[in-house]
Formats: structure tokens, C-alpha cells, sequence
């Protein structure tokens, strides 16, 4: 039966326990499961490659996304990890040239050297594309909205340039959610989550994961996720089970919030530039438009004194939005990518982006929205 997405995320890929009927899908807490002889079993043998917690996440997440097959892993960072290893040495990989540091980083830092080349491009032109892909190009990495800058890529026009070149696409859908987004409807290959964010939502568990339709790149992937084996545990899978069942409340009002605070900071007169994608001036908000069912509670902005010590005091002085990494968690986060989340990007190839002193990252929690506004009103007042 074709369900709605506040229905998926309630009820896809979990079935009562068939053992008790137990509603919520018990913690599997077992690393083997007994055979009746070698090889007869129950589908189970060991827990690196199946586990029945994880499994039912997997098969809720595959749902979500509108693919067919979930992986996870134990945490964002696994996943790409899990996903790279799928090239060969000489294979390229065109990437987005605004997105989360630590993806910079195992890109360059990891693989690199084992032969396989990254070249960052804009793709907020797609035309960009063209120029940057090669014979050797394999996989598209895209990042949408991107972090920390909410740059906007049309996966739809990647996916059509990319299938003509016989290349894969990868979206990072961490920031948008499937609530906002499903890039395999617009025709990418692999969807990506740092589940961390808002899949799991409460900010107490640290995964990742990865969705697919084909079943062949799923059978490779799987492959390669028990062989290397960075799986998340069946209590962590069970968290995130919980927090999906209200994603598609959360993300709504995420998305409400950010859109009052990202108003808000907009005409305020410290404020120079807000990065939100549902402005009707921001670069591609057509683009976020046709894309996306909603803009989110993520954003970033710049103050007008481009000091670093305002953008300091700025984060040390609200009450409610907490200076800290991470975002997607019902709490209302502050962060300084610069020194926090993209300390890892050369300082020039930063500032070249966008990624200047006073850039502020926020992730717009779900408290009430009068209280984050005092909250910004008043750090900001002490400018
Ligand atoms: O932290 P981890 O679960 O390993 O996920 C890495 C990751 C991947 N992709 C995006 C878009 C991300 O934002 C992240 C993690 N980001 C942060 C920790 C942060 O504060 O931006």
C-alpha cells in the first residue's frame, strides 16, 4: 500500500515483533544466533552482517527515501567511508566545493592516497559539470543545501548530465531530510544521511547511513559494509527507529521556526548577509522551490562589522541557542564553522566560498519560536 510520509515514518519496515507482538522493534542485543545445524538458520548468523533492530531501521529508511535497499552504518562519516571504498585507484570523483568539513577531509586526506582524485566544483551552475568530468569520473558527489553556505544543486540536472556519462550521483540529505527531499525521485543514484542530524533527532546518537534502488549497488554496497564492518549497535538503531516515528513533525516545525528566525535576522541592522534557501533572493531558490517541499531550519549569516570578536560574542552570549557542533536535534544550536565544523578547509579556500570570520551557523531547534527570537535578539543587541 502506497503510505504518506507521516504514515512511513510511523509504521515502514516495522512490524510487530513476531515472537510477542511487541509494537516498538525489540534491541536485538545478541552478536550470534544459533543454528539448528551448520548453515540452517533463521536468516540471522552474526550481527556485523544482519542484525533484526537494524534491519527494521534499514528497511524504514529505504521506505522514506523511496529506494529499496538501507545500509547503516555507526556514523555519517562510515558511510561515505563505506561508499568511496567502492571505487577503484585512478577513479575520479566530481564534489561539491561548499560542504561539511569532515567530508573534505576523508576526501582529501584519506583518499587521496590510495590513488583517487576529487576535483570541487560549483555546481550551483551546473554547467559547471561539464568541464570538471572526465572518462575517469565514477560518482557525483553532491551536498543539498550544502554546509555550512545552504547552497542549492538541481539534482535533477546532475542526474540527467551525470546518467548521459554513464556516472553515479551521491546526495548528502542530511540538511533537508526525505520530508523536505527525495533526490532518488529526481534521479540520483545513492542517498546519504548523517543520521546524527534530524533522522534521529534528539541528539544522543551518532550514525549514518546510505539508500539505494538498484539492487546490484546494493548487493555491492552490502558487501562492503559487512566486510569493513563500521555497523551502529541494535540500542542505537532502536533510538533512531524512535525519533524517525516524528520526523515529519519535527521537520515541519523546524521548518516554521527557521523560516521566522532566517526573517528575523534578515532586516536585523547587525546582520549583513542570511544564507537560507527560501528567500526569493538567495542564488537558486527556484531551484529549492521545484526540489524541495519546504526550506528547513538550518541557515547561516554574516555580520556587517566583519569582526571575529562580534561573531564570538555573539555565540557566547545567547541563552537558549547552545554554541556547540552538530544540528538536527530538538535543541536550538549556534556554531562557528570557521574554527568548528570547517577548521579542517584551507583558510583561503574557505574565505574563497564564503566561509569568513563572522559566519554563524544556526540550527533552528523546535522550543518555541518567540524564545529563540529574544534569544538572537538580545546577543545580538549586545553588538
Ligand atoms: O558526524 P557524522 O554522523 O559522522 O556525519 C558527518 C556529516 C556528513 N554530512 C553532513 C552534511 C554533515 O553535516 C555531517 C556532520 N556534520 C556536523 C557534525 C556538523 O556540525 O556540521
Amino acid at each position: 500500500m502506497a503510505m504518506k510520509f507521516g504514515t512511513k515514518a510511523i509504521h515502514a519496515g516495522v512490524e510487530p515483533d513476531p515472537t510477542t507482538g511487541a509494537i516498538m522493534t525489540p534491541i536485538y542485543q545478541t552478536t550470534t544466533y544459533v543454528q539448528d545445524r551448520p548453515g540452517v538458520h533463521k536468516g540471522y548468523e552474526y550481527s556485523r552482517t544482519h542484525n533484526p533492530t537494524r534491519d527494521a531501521l534499514q528497511g524504514s529508511l529505504a521506505a522514506l527515501e523511496n529506494g529499496k535497499y538501507g545500509l547503516c552504518f555507526s556514523s555519517g562519516m562510515a558511510a561515505i567511508d563505506t561508499l568511496i571504498k567502492v571505487l577503484q585507484p585512478g577513479d575520479e570523483v566530481v564534489s561539491v566545493n561548499d560542504l561539511y568539513g569532515g567530508t573534505y577531509r576523508i576526501f582529501k586526506t584519506v583518499f587521496e592516497k590510495y590513488g583517487i582524485k576529487f576535483n570541487f566544483v560549483d555546481l550551483t551552475d551546473v554547467s559547471n559539470l561539464d568541464a570538471a568530468l572526465t572518462e575517469k569520473t565514477k560518482l557525483i558527489w553532491v551536498e543539498t543545501p550544502t554546509n555550512p553556505l545552504l547552497q542549492i544543486i538541481d539534482i535533477k540536472a546532475v542526474a540527467e548530465r551525470a546518467k548521459k556519462a554513464g556516472v553515479l550521483v551521491a546526495v548528502d540529505n542530511t540538511f533537508a531530510t526525505p520530508y523536505f527531499q527525495t533526490p532518488l525521485d529526481l534521479g540520483a543514484d545513492i542517498v546519504m544521511h548523517s543520521m546524527t542530524k534530524y533522522l534521529c533527532g534528539h541528539s544522543d546518537v551518532v550514525m549514518g547511513c546510505l539508500i539505494v534502488k538498484d539492487e546490484k549497488l546494493a548487493e555491492t554496497l552490502y558487501t562492503m559494509q559487512n566486510s569493513c564492518g563500521a555497523v551502529p549497535g541494535p540500542q542505537d538503531c532502536f533510538l533512531a527507529l524512535r525519533g524517525i516515528k516524528t520526523l515529519h513533525l519535527r521537520m515541519q516545525r523546524h521548518g516554521e521556526n527557521g523560516e521566522q528566525v532566517a526573517r528575523f535576522l534578515k532586516v536585523h541592522p547587525r546582520v549583513d548577509k542570511v544564507y537560507w534557501p527560501g528567500f526569493t533572493d538567495h542564488k537558486n531558490h527556484r531551484v529549492a522551490e521545484s526540489q524541495m517541499t519546504g526550506f528547513g531550519g538550518m541557515m547561516s549569516f554574516t555580520l556587517k562589522s566583519g569582526k571575529l570578536e562580534d561573531a564570538i560574542t555573539v555565540l557566547e552570549s545567547t541563552k537558549i541557542f547552545a554554541c556547540a557542533e552538530s544540528l538536527g536535534g530538538v535543541e536550538s544550536l549556534s556554531g562557528h564553522p570557521a574554527t568548528m565544523t570547517h577548521a579542517s578547509i584551507p583558510k583561503e579556500q574557505r574565505e574563497e566560498i564564503g566561509i569568513t570570520d563572522t559566519l554563524i551557523r544556526l540550527s533552528v531547534g523546535v522550543e518555541d519560536i518567540e524564545d529563540l527570537v529574544a534569544d538572537l535578539g538580545s546577543a545580538l543587541g549586545r553588538l
